[in-house]
């Protein structure tokens, strides 16, 4: 989901984090530079495992991730308690408009740009113009204040409960793991991430035609947990389920069998953790993904992928220290 909770307040330098995902934020929906996006949240989170008080720029620009243009901001908010570039980016009618319309599931920056260009500007004037959205959109937009409230972890615990009885009585086979933000530990999660895998679905299965995810869906609308599909692929299945009263968000990924274990670490994030071990794995002369963990040869083309079976040897071929999900809150 969009919306990343802003540091603990028990961080002592928890107003820097916000800034900084303010502008983060802002670099990704408004600039559309994914660069600068991932050097504001990487600041962002050295910042927040740092345990005192960043008294000076100089002293941030210490930690991995804080240059120089980082630490005169920080010098700036010490100074005067604000931030220029942030005054200017808050006043600015294009990007408050931007950052309210990707509020909606569905709605990414380059849509809500297209959207602000025909003077649609902020959720209400939206509502009045869906006909300028697609199907998962039009959903996002009449779920969006249940989709913006954070689901408790019981209830994911209950979600899980209940799709592992539906589909065991099914086929005692499917294995199903909670992934995404509970799996690391969170007390609230913006989404459920479930990652669903059977011993006959495996990677050669994957370039065929199959219908497991269209019988798990089926079986799932069938059971009144799934109300709504935003979309739904042979691996990938986007939609809403309600429990009590609130509708979730639900995502469901199909993955081969005999790549459990690359399919769990991607889907358990966080995404910047991903990135950071994916860029681990190249300087490593290794390429990682959601399938597989593949070693580069002399002439830039991966190879066959090594076997791995558990996420452990995941971290012990890229010579990573072993961290577990609640550790991957980065
Ligand atoms: N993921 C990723 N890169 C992305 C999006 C997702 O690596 N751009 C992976 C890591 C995420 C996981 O998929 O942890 C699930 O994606 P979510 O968007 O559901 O994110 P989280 O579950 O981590 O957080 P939230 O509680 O907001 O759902
Ligand atoms: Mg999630
Ligand atoms: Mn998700």
């Amino acid at each position: 989901s969009k919306r990343k909770a802003p540091s603990d307040s028990t961080n002592p330098n928890h107003d820097f984090c916000e800034f900084l995902i303010e502008l983060a934020d802002y670099e990704k929906n408004v600039s559309r530079n994914i660069h600068k996006y991932n050097a504001y949240r990487k600041a962002a989170s050295a910042l927040a495992k740092y345990t005192t008080r960043i008294k000076s720029g100089e002293e941030a620009r210490k930690l991995d991730g804080i240059g120089d243009k980082i630490s005169k901001k920080i010098d700036e908010f010490l100074n005067t308690g604000k931030l220029k570039k942030l005054d200017n980016i808050r006043s600015d009618e294009g990007a408050v408009a931007i950052k309210d319309l990707t509020r909606v599931s569905g709605i990414g920056p380059a849509k809500a740009k297209e959207l602000y260009d025909l003077g649609i500007t902020n959720i209400d004037i939206l509502v009045k113009n869906q006909d300028k959205l697609n199907h998962h959109q039009r959903l996002g937009l009449k779920y969006l204040s249940d989709f913006e409230q954070k689901i408790p972890r019981n209830e994911i615990i209950e979600v899980e409960k209940i799709i592992k009885k539906i589909l065991s009585n099914l086929d005692s086979k499917y294995k199903i793991t909670i992934c995404g933000s509970y799996r690391r530990g969170k007390a609230f999660s913006g989404d459920i991430d479930t990652l669903i895998s059977h011993p006959t679905f495996m990677s050669k299965d994957l370039k065929k035609k199959n219908n497991m995810l269209q019988v798990v869906v089926d079986i799932l609308k069938t059971n009144n947990l799934i109300t709504e599909t935003m979309s739904l692929g042979d691996t990938k299945f986007m939609g809403v389920c309600k429990l009590n009263n609130i509708s979730r968000r639900l995502d469901i990924r199909l993955n081969p069998y005999d790549q459990f274990y690359c399919a769990v670490l991607y889907f358990t994030g966080s995404d910047l953790f991903n990135k950071q071990m994916r860029d681990h794995a190249l300087n490593q002369g290794f390429t990682l993904n959601e399938y597989t963990l593949r070693p580069i040869g002399s002439t830039g083309i991966p190879g066959e992928p090594v076997e791995i079976t558990s996420e452990e040897d995941i971290f012990e071929y890229l010579d990573y220290p072993y961290k577990k999900p609640e550790e991957r809150n980065i």
